[in-house]
């Protein structure tokens, strides 16, 4: 049975009781969903990761009975992974969270209505500002719910409630491609287009698993058909290394020191574009001066590479003419990760690999609305690429939303470990946790312990009520999940979809948007209704907040046009084309119009392996069948069987050889921060000194060093120094 059959197996068997829904509520935008009518199909983008797959799901009677991806959908022509094929096994599982939960003195739950939850919500938050000022309630949001949901938690609480910090989960994973774009181009704006992975004769991808991460993004690489070089640099032999013409397994962490040596040979060389540097970047002279200064010799030590492949590298990337470059969390997540991102743009710029079909310095994005939250989660930036420090920017928004501009905070947020410090330090004392798992995520889980009881009042919503974090709350609300709400999610290619209702929250949980837009009922935020009555009004709201900036969207006729095109990519402005790929015209969006060269001195990770913690954990994604944390992926029983089921760490076989240790054995792995026991899988995937567990187990962040990168501050999740040692 193929995946196909296997995966319409299950969504037939869990049709019927499953299924049915306990309220019925036709929410404004609800697309056509006539109840009881047959066979009807609804389509809608991929709730998990950023490729953006379109899903066509059938009903009958009124509930969603099958699931397809879009034969002709520009981002994958018929094409699903597994979860994509699995999505609905999530939403119509029987442990979905039905009703709000309120923490009892004993420590167990009890339900309650929305009317008792929104209560409490309301007078402890209250309470809490009364006692310790407005500033002392923040939020944690995601990059996982409709971009509508996020604008209007960012704008109810930091407009209406009075937070001035907000951060998300984006911080783990694209705050670091966020800077670099924004530093490097002026604009935080990924410039690709998924045509350029066939376009290219040559492209290398740093740090990123797109095989078992972005699987369906990986097809438009196999169906280049320019028979292109694709080089991997990664420190592990991944599947994407196993299908590239070239692997180079670079040392964890050494990716600057490899980008600035290459930088130097190919000035060496005359591998540059000169007329498109001088054109369109300002800061290379000062740049070229300093990798002349690198010395090659130690950028094969750091690297682990020859002078050969660092030589060859360089090679490929100058003698290309359309050299496209890919790179996700191998580089956003390091100690330097900022300046690793732009030693990539660099290389583009220097190359004149910009704007051409083919080319880019592309960051990849990682969850289904990664690009909506960096734009309009309304935490490091004002709404619509704002600037909270910019009084013009203020005004903007403020008439947009028909507020006093004096509301709105005049500086972002501090970022997400900074929240922590400060209710560590007992100054934010009531905590919003939106769509995200910290308890298991954060790269420091003894912090997220430290902070529980820290907290005056903890909130957590989410689809599930039985989350690590969900655990921990004073107060759950039970949401409405992908599939059972309207609104629009930003793809890797800026490409804006829509998530449509196949199916309705069960019990009385409500959409992100609907318990979002009850609290500010309840605090009686009239503005608020104004701006964000339904999605489809939050989305006309969010074009005019888009108007003028390089992510204008305005020119969209709305919900309709979105859906008839199979999504539209951003800028497109008020009578103009949807831009497929940015800066063809080569004006980035500085005032000079000019690129940057963003650069500054190699430095190693703060910790380094010692005799104590010999070898380098590395940690990532695992499977193709695994999400995150794993509350909806382990709800579905065909994703589970794909999983393996228990943690599992990585060895090379030799060096399992050395440590005694064979496969399925019982490890124990151990750090300054803690231990964990693992089963041994033995693979040429890792080298030796290196180990690989993957993220989706709850035990392993305990081992993690909790080192961010300066600028960023997204958390090195990829790099701590740890024992291991068999247990008998
Ligand atoms: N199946 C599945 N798909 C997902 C997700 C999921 O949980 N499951 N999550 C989504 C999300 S939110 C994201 S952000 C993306 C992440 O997508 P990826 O970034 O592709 O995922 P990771 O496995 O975290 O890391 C990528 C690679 O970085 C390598 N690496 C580690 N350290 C270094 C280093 O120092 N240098 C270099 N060059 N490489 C290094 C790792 O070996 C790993 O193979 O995936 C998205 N897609
Ligand atoms: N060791 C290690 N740790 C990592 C990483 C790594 O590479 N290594 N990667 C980091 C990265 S890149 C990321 S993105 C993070 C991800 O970390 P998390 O965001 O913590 O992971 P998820 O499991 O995706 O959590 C999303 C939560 O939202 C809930 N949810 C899903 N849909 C909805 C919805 O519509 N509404 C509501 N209210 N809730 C919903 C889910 O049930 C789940 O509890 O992990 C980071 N942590
Ligand atoms: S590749 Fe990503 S968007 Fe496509 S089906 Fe899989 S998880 Fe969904
Ligand atoms: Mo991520």
């Amino acid at each position: 049975m193929n995946i196909k059959e296997f995966a319409q197996k299950f969504i037939r068997q869990t049709d019927g009781p499953l299924t049915q829904s306990l309220h019925k509520k036709a929410g404004p935008g609800d697309v056509g969903l006539v109840p009881g009518a047959p066979d009807q199909t609804v389509s809608l983008v991929c709730g998990f990761c950023s490729t953006g797959c379109n899903l066509k799901v059938m009903k009958t009677g009124g509930e969603p009975t099958n699931l397809s991806p879009e034969k002709t959908h520009p981002v994958n022509s018929g094409k699903a992974c597994p979860k994509g094929w699995q999505a609905l096994a999530p939403v119509l599982s029987t442990d979905r969270a039905t009703a709000p939960l309120i923490k009892e003195p004993s420590g167990g739950f009890r339900t309650s209505s929305w009317d008792e939850a929104l209560g409490l919500f309301h007078d402890e938050l209250i309470k809490t500002q009364d006692q310790s000022g407005k500033g002392s309630a923040a939020f944690l949001s995601t990059g996982q719910i409709t971009t509508e949901e996020m604008a209007l938690l960012g704008s109810l609480t930091k407009f209406g409630l009075g937070f001035v910090e907000g951060d998300g989960n984006t911080r783990q994973c694209m705050a670091t491609s966020a800077v670099a774009y924004k530093q490097s181009f002026g604009f935080d704006a990924p410039p690709l287009s998924y045509e350029d992975l066939k376009e290219s004769d040559v492209l290398v991808f740093i740090g990123a698993n797109p095989c078992i991460n972005h699987p369906i993004l990986w097809k438009h690489v196999v169906a280049n058909p320019h028979d292109p070089k694709i080089i991997v640099i990664d420190p592990r032999f991944t599947k994407t290394a196993q299908g590239a013409t070239e692997h180079l397994p670079i040392t964890p962490k050494s990716d600057l020191a490899l980008l600035y040596g290459v930088a130097k040979i190919l000035v060496e060389q005359g591998w540059i574009d000169l007329e498109y540097i001088e054109a369109h970047t300002t800061e290379f002279d000062e740049f070229r001066d300093f990798v002349l200064t690198i010395d090659m010799d130690q950028v094969c030590i750091d690297s682990g590479l020859s002078q050969d492949e660092v030589f060859g590298l360089a090679k490929s990337i100058g003698s290309g003419e359309r050299v496209s470059f890919w790179w996700t969390m191998g580089i956003n997540q390091g100690h330097q990760a900022v300046l690793s991102a732009q030693g990539i743009i660099n290389l583009a710029l220097m190359t004149g690999n910009m704007g051409r079909p083919g080319t880019g310095a592309n960051s990849i994005t990682g969850q289904c609305n990664a690009m909506g939250s960096r734009l309009f989660s309304n935490t490091t930036g004002l709404l619509g690429g704002h600037d909270f420090a910019d009084e013009m920017h203020r005004e903007k928004v403020a008439t947009i939303l028909g507020i006093d501009p004096a509301l709105i905070p005049q500086r972002a947020s501090i970022p997400y470990d900074q929240i922590l410090s400060e209710i560590e330090a007992g100054n934010i004392k009531f905590l919003w946790v939106v769509a995200t798992n910290p308890a298991h995520s954060w790269i420091d889980p003894d912090q997220w312990e430290r902070i529980r009881s820290k907290l005056d009042f903890l909130v957590v919503q989410d689809i599930y009520g039985d989350t690590l974090t969900a655990k921990g709350a004073d107060l759950f609300l039970p949401a409405g999940s992908w599939g059972e709400k309207e609104g629009v999610m930003i793809n890797s290619e800026r490409r804006l979809s829509k998530v449509n209702p196949v199916h309705e929250a069960p019990g009385i949980a409500k959409t992100d948007f609907d318990i979002f837009l009850e609290i500010a009922n309840r605090f009686n935020l009239g503005w608020v209704e104004k701006s964000f009555a339904t999605p489809a009004k939050a989305f006309e709201t969010l074009q005019h907040l888009s108007t003028g900036q390089p992510c204008d969207f305005s020119g969209i006729e709305g919900y309709r046009e979105i859906e008839a095109q199979g999504g539209v990519q951003w800028p497109k402005a008020k009578g103009k084309e949807a831009v497929k790929r940015l800066f063809a015209d080569g004006v980035y969006y500085h005032p000079d119009q000019k690129a940057q060269f963003c650069f500054e001195q190699v430095t190693p990770p703060p910790y380094l392996t010692s005799p104590l913690y010999p070898f380098v954990l590395l940690t990532g994604r695992g499977s193709s069948s695994q999400w995150h944390t794993g509350t909806r992926t382990d709800r579905s029983p065909i994703l589970k069987r794909m999983s393996p089921k228990k943690i599992y760490v990585e060895i090379n076989p030799e060096q399992g050889q050395l440590l005694s240790i064979q496969e399925g054995d019982r490890v124990q792995i151990k750090s300054r921060n803690g231990l964990l026991v693992a089963w041994a899988v033995l693979t040429q995937q890792v080298k030796a000194l290196e180990i690989f567990i993957p993220m989706h187990y709850g035990e392993l962040n305990f081992l993690l060093d909790p080192v961010f990168d300066g600028l960023s501050h997204q958390p090195s999740y990829k790099y701590t120094p740890v024992s291991i040692e068999p247990l008998r």
